[in-house]
């Protein structure tokens, strides 16, 4: 019979590589070192570091699946998704604003850009001394991006941009703008443009008073009359699969992410039903206690596998975006209502900061909803076993 360790049931640590159980204990002193002293401070006030992405650069913690020659350390999409585990681990926020550098904004430069695109962002973006987001989502397109209304006009010498996105993470601190707007020259297709920090008409100003994923910055992109030549122009991918070619990395990392922070709810709440004793006995030896611990050890070590299947099968190119959208809407959906359990677990001390798990359950309210609401996912479920779509 084999041994059983509560933390780890299935033994994950079996089933990865020595390269990537390396990758992610950097990951996790990483978090443990430079992002958990500062977490709470980040998200009580509101502030969002911008040095933590050259810190993050410097431990190859960006830009893990690029290849070398532009500065990745091309590790795959389980090490990929480990990061994303031991990051959220300490806080949502971190999370972001690491899979929008390294998904959102290095991917599709690497993905569809041209060489000399490639050449001049990705190793200052790799390295985190440039900062990168990913505009997609508009005021009056959320979960349908493709009712967009920024317009790319074709002019002599390249494009005139004109729109706003909404809910952009990273944008007010961005140097790199990875834009997707409907362009005339391409028949109205959506294409993806790079914009640079300091252009003429382009500004990100921050959305505040947001009680959720507070310790990452979230904002506007506001293109007015924005100039950019045809260099701007991602060349390599037209319509909706261009930003959804991304999406399905970022939705990836974002199921294992969720995971990680489930599991800190779940550590946190177990460690409190052993040292809080109420009716002559620790918490923890109370049935209903245990059957609360059990779920979470079950959803966990369940999801934590099925992220684990799926990255095995997108290091071959062999994964589809449904198993996607199936991994990141159980997991968020898990994820939250085990924050909420840990949160309850806690009782009153439940709602202090000092416990962290009212910070992670208000998170997951944003994970659930963001890359692809979890309602969202199940309608693409829903279609790819009926045949039938029923967004609208
Ligand atoms: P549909 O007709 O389904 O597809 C249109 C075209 O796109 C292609 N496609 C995909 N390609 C690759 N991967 C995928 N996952 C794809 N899904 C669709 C599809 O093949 C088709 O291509 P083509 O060549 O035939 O034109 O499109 P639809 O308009 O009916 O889409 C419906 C729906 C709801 C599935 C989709 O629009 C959707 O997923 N909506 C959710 C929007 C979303 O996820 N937004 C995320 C914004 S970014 C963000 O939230 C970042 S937060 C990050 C952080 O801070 O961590
Ligand atoms: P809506 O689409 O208006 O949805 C509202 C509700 O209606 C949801 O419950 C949804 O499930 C439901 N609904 C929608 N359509 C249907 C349907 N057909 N059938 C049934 N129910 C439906 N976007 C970016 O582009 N880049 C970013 O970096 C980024 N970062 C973000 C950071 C934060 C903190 C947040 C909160 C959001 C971010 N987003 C970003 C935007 C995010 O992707 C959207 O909020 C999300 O896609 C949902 O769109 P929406 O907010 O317009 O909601």
């Amino acid at each position: 019979l084999g041994a059983f360790t509560w933390q780890d049931p299935f033994r994950m640590d079996d089933q990865l590589t020595e390269e990537e159980r390396m990758v992610q204990e950097t990951a996790r002193a990483f978090a443990d070192e430079k992002l958990r002293p500062r977490v709470r401070e980040a998200y009580n006030d509101e502030t969002t570091d911008p040095a933590l992405f050259k810190e993050m650069g410097d431990m190859g913690l960006l830009g893990s699946t690029i290849p070398e020659e532009y500065g990745g350390v091309d590790m795959g999409y389980v090490a990929y998704g480990l990061i994303a585990r031991e990051v959220e681990r300490v806080d949502s926020g971190y999370r972001s604003m690491m899979s929008v550098q390294s998904s959102l904004v290095i991917y599709p430069i690497y993905a569809y850009g041209s060489e000399e695109q490639r050449q001049k962002y990705l190793p200052g973006l790799i390295a985190g001394d440039l900062i990168g987001c990913f505009g997609l989502t508009e005021p009056d397109a959320g979960s349908d991006p493709g009712g967009m209304l920024t317009r790319a006009t074709k002019t002599d010498n390249g494009y005139v941009l004109n729109g706003t996105k909404m809910w952009i993470s990273n944008s007010p601190i961005a140097d790199v703008f990875v834009v997707w707007a409907k362009s005339d020259a391409h028949g109205g297709k959506i294409r993806g443009f790079v914009l640079e920090k300091g252009m003429k008409g382009l500004s990100a100003p921050k959305i505040g008073g947001k009680l959720s994923l507070r310790a990452s910055i979230t904002g506007e992109i506001v293109m007015e009359n924005v100039e950019v030549g045809e260099d701007a122009l991602l060349p390599h991918v037209e319509g909706l699969k261009g930003p959804f070619g991304c999406l399905n990395r970022a939705r990836y990392g974002i199921s294992w992410g969720a995971m990680g922070a489930a599991e800190a709810c779940w550590h946190a709440a177990n460690k409190y039903g052993m040292e809080r004793k109420q009716f002559g006995k620790p918490l923890a030896q109370m049935q209903l206690f245990q059957f609360k611990l059990a779920n979470m050890m079950t959803d966990i070590t369940l999801g934590l596998q099925g992220s684990l299947r799926v990255g095995r099968l997108m290091n071959e190119a062999n994964a589809a975006p449904e198993m996607i959208s199936l991994v990141k809407r159980n997991n968020c959906v898990k994820a939250l209502d085990i924050a909420r359990m840990a949160r309850d677990m806690h009782g009153g001390n439940g709602i202090s900061d000092e416990f962290d798990v009212i910070r992670h359950m208000i998170n997951l309210e944003t994970v659930n909803t963001y890359e692809g609401t979890a309602d969202v996912h199940a309608l693409i479920l829903g279609r790819s076993q009926t045949g039938l779509q029923a967004f609208f």
